[in-house]
This record gives structure tokens, sequence and C-alpha cells, in this order.
């Protein structure tokens, strides 16, 4: 029988509201009834659901409170959703506030709606060493019914960190297969662009925060660009922007990089990319790789958190020692340079997603999960 699945997550440009979004969609295809409460509409949420609603948190600045209220609106708004939609289970992405909003809002629910918290990294690697919040994310991960982190990576480093007294189960990410798939249909994208047929590309999505080391990205692709005609399309925004660009004037590269800002269709532009690199010194999982992959384009990845478990080091790509700016730049050449090996780990990466992280198995574990904590009572 459908379930009644509240899911709140950060809605905006991310991978937690990415994979928080494409769960509720796949749950409610599976006949679930979704309650998204959250402080927008998800910005995956593109079409019409008959049973998937979303509950707007409100935050109101009153001159009295120095700042908006956003933790207690939002379990406010949890309790009213728990108690009028009769929710079975709360599903929150992030230990602190949303798990800890959500266990205020069940008692004030006065309800025994079962909490399912996931971690996404973010919360973890870098609020996890901030004192002053480690007793909230302990709280938060504790008081949940049931706790999942995306990596075997950020399973163990919130036990080292953390230390709760609570299983964590690692529920890896997926991506929708039926988005990011092989395709040649995008091809007229590169005459658009200016890429010429025999240039090789590049590509590099991420939020642009230090953590993501887009230099090192400018750095190594100045290697490859020094072997063959090549173009660098970065994909996204962030605090470092302004320093990538300095880089890549400094090193005479403005005519082979591409700044594409922030974009949606990803699966169009890696429907023309050669190669991604994530070059992330903190990195729980790396959901850009697993679209990227799915798509057909084989990633270097560092050997950072968990993208070796989803690049496989000389299968399915390559891993290298984070700021190795040689290694990773020799392994990007081999890689496009070497026909066969690049067919090889092309059809790896393509067989990876579909059969370690198929959305239909990641969503049955996360059901799973729900029904376990269901019988439990
Ligand atoms: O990477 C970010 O800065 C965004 C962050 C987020 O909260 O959306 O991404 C985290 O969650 C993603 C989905 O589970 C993971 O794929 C990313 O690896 C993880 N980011 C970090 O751990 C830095």
């Amino acid at each position: 029988m459908g379930l009644n699945i509240g899911i709140t997550c950060y809605p905006t440009v991310g991978g937690s509201g990415v994979v928080a979004t494409e769960l509720g969609k796949l749950l409610a295809e599976k006949g679930h009834t979704i309650h998204f409460i959250t402080s927008a509409v998800p910005f995956r949420l593109n079409r019409m659901y008959h049973n998937i609603f979303f509950h707007q948190v409100e935050v109101n600045q009153y001159s009295v409170f120095q700042y908006p209220p956003y933790d207690i609106a939002l379990a406010s708004k949890m309790a009213d959703v728990i108690d009028r939609e009769k929710l079975d289970i709360l599903h929150v992405h992030y230990a602190i506030p949303h798990a800890v909003c959500a266990i205020l809002g069940k008692q004030m629910a006065k309800s025994n709606v079962k909490i399912v918290t996931t971690l996404h990294g973010t919360d973890i690697t870098v609020l996890g060493s901030d004192s002053a919040l480690t007793s909230a994310i302990k709280f938060g991960i504790e008081q949940s019914d049931a706790v999942t982190a995306v990596s075997d990576s950020l399973v163990n480093q919130t036990i080292e960190l953390i230390e709760p007294d609570k299983k964590i189960e690692t529920v890896y990410n997926f991506i929708d297969e039926r988005v990011y798939r092989p395709t040649e249909s995008t091809q007229h994208l590169k005459k658009e662009f200016g890429i010429e047929e025999n240039e090789k590309v590049v590509i590099h999505v991420s939020n642009f925060r230090p953590v993501k080391r887009v230099t090192d990205v400018v750095n190594v692709f100045a290697r490859i660009v020094n072997e063959m005609p090549a173009k660098l399309l970065l994909v996204g925004d962030g605090p470092e922007m302004t320093v990538v660009c300095r880089l890549v004037e400094a090193l005479g590269l403005e005519g082979s990089v591409l700044y594409l800002g922030k974009q949606n269709n990803l699966a169009e532009l890696y429907g023309i990319s050669d190669l991604k690199l994530l070059l992330s010194e903190k990195e729980s999982f790396g959901l850009v790789a697993l679209e990227a992959m799915a798509c057909g384009v084989p990633c270097i990845g560092t050997d950072a958190g968990g993208i070796p478990e989803v690049i496989e080091d000389g299968k399915n790509g390559f891993i290298c020692p984070v700021g190795d700016i040689e290694s990773i730049s020799a392994a990007a050449i081999s890689l496009l340079t070497d026909r066969q090996l690049y067919e090889s780990m092309r059809k790896q990466a393509i067989e990876t997603v579909q059969t370690r992280f198929h959305s239909s198995d990641i969503v049955g574990q996360y059901e799973h999960v729900y029904d376990r904590l269901l019988k439990e009572d």
C-alpha cells in the first residue's frame, strides 16, 4: 500500500536537493503520496504529479528577531503536515537543521511518524568539526528512527567525527536513467558553442566552492590543451569563480574555456563532452560524476571521500591524489588519446551506473528502510 511520505531538503541547486527531489518523484511513480516541506518548490520538480504536494515553509523577518526563524517555521510546518496529511514517514536530508526540526515537529504533532535522516556530506564534513554544532548533529542523528549516508566513506567519517550511538547505513545516490543516458542528439551544440569537430571537450560541474579545487581543473586543462586541441566547459558558479577566471587569463586560456554558469539540462552538455574532471578535496559521493558516467562520459576524480566508491580506478575512470596535477594530467591525456582505453572506460562507466547505482535498486532500499520502521511498531 502507498505510504504518505514527507520530504524536506534544501530545494535550491545542489546534489542533496537533486537526490531528495528525484527520490520523491520516483516514490510517487511507485504509488506513494509525497509531501515536500521546503522553502521553495524543489527545482527538479519540473512536471505535474497528481500525488506530489508542496508545502511552503514561510520565514518572516520580524524586526524583533535578529535572525529569521527558519528552523522554528520549518518544525511548525512539519507538525502541521504530519498531522493533517497523516504522514507515515518524514524523510529529511541533512542532519541539521532538518533532522532536529523533524524531531521537534514530531513532538509538536504528538505523532508516531518515523523520521529518516539522510546525511549528504557537507553537514558532517564541515559542520561536524564545528564544535558549536556537534551536539546538535549528534542529537539529530540519534533521535532519528533511521539514518542513511550516501557513501561508506561518509558513514565512517560520521562515526569518527560525531561518534553517534546509532547505526548508519549506506544508501548510494542514483540518477534518473531516462534523463541521463548517452545521446548523439545534442551534437549541434558543439557548433553553436564554437567547438571544432577535432577538439576534445573536458567538462567540470560544481558550485565553485573552494573544496571543489576548480583551479586544479584549469591547471590540468592547460596541460591537456598543450597536447591536443580541446575546450573546457565550466558549468556552475560560486565563490571561486573570480580566482578561476584570473587563472584562465594568466595561463592564456581565454579562447579555450567556456563559462556556462548554472545550467539545468546537463545531460545535453554531457552529450558533447569527452571527459569529466571532479578534483575535489572533500566529496561524500560526487553525484555529478554519476550523472556524467550515465551519459557515457568517463571521469577522473580524486581519492577524496566517496569518489572512489563511484569512480573505480583503471576500470570506469581514474582516481588520482588530491592536488596532484601531474598525475591527473597524465591520466587525462592517456584517456583522451588511447581510443581503445577510452571506449572500454566509457562502456564500463555506463555499466557501473546501471548495475551498482540503478534508481530502482536505490529507491527500493529506501522503501525497505521505511517498511522496516513501520513494522517495528
Ligand atoms: O557539494 C556540494 O557542495 C553540495 C552538497 C549538497 O549538499 O548538495 O553535495 C553533497 O551531497 C551530494 C548528494 O548526496 C553529494 O553528491 C556531494 O558529494 C556532497 N558534497 C560534499 O560532500 C562536498
